[in-house]
């Protein structure tokens, strides 16, 4: 490009050019692996498109290049980068894109502003190493970045990072919608949550599960791990964490700062972080935004699937279950609580059960009994309940785990056993088996006993056992 009038020219004629290789979400480009810097072309292209934000739950998406979070850039310090901004022509509105990694009036906002059907195109140096998020500053700006444009840019140092086995891609965000979270249909944008900062969802990589079950990544022990991780808001900070490993190298807010030996990072709306680690042990670790009610109602959990031999010394599983009796107390048993005086209708079994319910399956199985996408399975419409009465109270009374499939979905975790009295039983299960959708007669506590019996009789009192 000539240089005009006043302007400092950077003669790039000789450099090599190349066209940068984008990624989908959790995928990382190839290292540039260069020594020396190029001109680079990157192409983005805006679309507005129907999706989906959590299982029933659709939305209209407005996204750089038809997925959100958009495609992680990945160029060199020194690299100048020749940027084209499509705006699809079916889409309604204007757009532009603000990268972080420019220096430069609105970090190419002002010069990528683009009308339907039309491209733009600027150049900036990327003068700065980091990993940076760029997202669509058009007004109302909050607006189009809750409706999902954002991604992040790597200016890798002019050195490169050092190799590591595996690298993925992670961007936290929230969605406003008019439903409350996991209400079915599609959903619109609600402006006066995102103005009370209130978000329905909180999700890695544009939806619930997005990162879950089949989704999850995956390691192998021994492996190192970097997890490039951006959060494009608009408006939370996420206090990033893994359940089960802790940061070997935290690249602080994804600059040259090093940080080591760290359980959470915070990662401020409109930046990010560097994580490595080293997986030691077999397992699926889990990614939080340790906001804790987020991730366990609101959908900021994914998985890393860690695959390879255990080591007992890092870690040795469960070794023992004693029973803990303090001394001079009395000694706590499951015996069943009296029975009431009369038999209970269904109704008032239904009432005492939904108390019951809020009070203990709630916490996993969620407050409609949709369970989590790859964690807890569903209660509500599953067809693994609804089928066979006493297998539910064998799984109430002794737990359960091992894999099951629940409505064509896979589960492999374990509930614990639930220490209820056969009372107890028969109102929860009868409250579970008559509620969102679900139709079955009264449970009884004389099926529960009978259970109960079985699993005496098979020489395993309340052990968790495969079914
Ligand atoms: C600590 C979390 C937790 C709690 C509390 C819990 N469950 Fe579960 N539940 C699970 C998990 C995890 C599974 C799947 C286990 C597997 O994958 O093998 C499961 C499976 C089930 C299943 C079979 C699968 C299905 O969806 O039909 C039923 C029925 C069930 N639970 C009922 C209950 C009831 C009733 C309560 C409350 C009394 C309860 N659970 C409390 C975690 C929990
Ligand atoms: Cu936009």
């Amino acid at each position: 490009m000539a240089a005009g009038p006043g302007m400092a020219a950077t003669d790039t004629a000789d450099w090599p050019r190349e066209t940068a290789v984008l990624s989908s979400a959790p995928n990382v480009p190839p290292p540039t692996a260069r020594k020396s810097p190029a001109v680079v072309k990157v192409d983005l292209e805006v679309r507005e498109l129907e999706g989906q934000l959590a299982d029933g739950v659709t939305y209209t998406f407005w996204t750089f290049g038809g997925t959100v979070p958009g495609p992680m850039i990945r160029v060199r310090e020194g690299d100048v980068v020749e940027f084209t901004l499509h705006n699809h022509p079916l889409n309604k509105l204007p757009h532009n894109i603000d990268l972080h990694a420019v220096t430069g009036p609105g970090g190419g906002a002002a010069s990528s502003f683009t009308a339907p059907g039309h491209s733009s195109t600027f150049s900036f140096k990327a003068l700065n190493r980091g990993f940076y998020v760029y997202h669509c500053a058009t007004a109302p700006v909050g607006m189009h970045i809750a409706n999902g444009m954002y991604g992040c840019i790597l200016v890798e140092p002019e050195e490169g990072l050092p190799p590591v086995d595996r690298e993925y891609y992670l961007v936290q965000s929230e969605f406003y919608t008019a439903g409350r979270y996991g209400e079915a249909g599609h959903q619109p944008f609600s402006m006066e949550k995102a103005l009370d900062e209130r978000p329905d969802y909180v999700v890695f990589n544009g939806s619930v599960g997005a990162l879950v079950g089949d989704n999850a990544i995956t390691a192998n022990v021994g492996e190192t791990v970097r997890l490039y991780v951006g959060n494009g808001g608009p408006n939370l900070v996420s206090s990033f964490h893994v359940i089960g490993e802790i940061f070997d190298t935290v690249h602080v807010e994804g600059g040259d700062l090093l940080n080591h030996n760290v359980q959470t990072t915070l990662i401020p709306a409109g930046g990010s972080a560097i994580v490595e680690f080293k997986v030691e042990a077999p397992g699926t670790l889990v990614l939080v935004d340790h906001s804790i009610f987020r991730t366990f109602n609101k959908g900021s959990l994914g998985m890393l699937k860690v695959e390879g031999p255990e080591d007992l010394v890092i870690y040795s599983g469960k070794l023992r279950d004693d029973i803990y009796q303090p001394e001079g107390q009395a000694t706590v048993t499951t015996t069943p609580a009296p029975k009431p005086e009369r038999e209970l209708t269904k109704a008032e079994r239904m009432e005492a059960g939904k108390i019951l319910y809020n009070q203990t399956c709630f916490a996993c199985h969620q407050a409609n009994g949709q369970g989590l996408p790859g964690v807890f399975p569903p209660l509500a419409q599953s067809d693994y309940l609804m089928s066979d009465a006493a297998r539910a109270i064998d799984i109430v009374i002794s737990g359960l785990q091992g894999e099951i499939e629940v409505n064509h979905v896979k589960y492999n975790q374990v509930m614990t056993p639930q220490n209820l009295s056969d009372e107890d039983i028969a109102n929860v299960l009868t409250f579970v088996m008559n509620s969102w959708g679900n139709e079955h007669e009264m449970i009884s506590p004389d099926e529960v006993e009978k259970v109960r019996e079985d699993i005496k009789a098979r020489g395993g009192s309340g052990d968790i056992g495969g079914h």
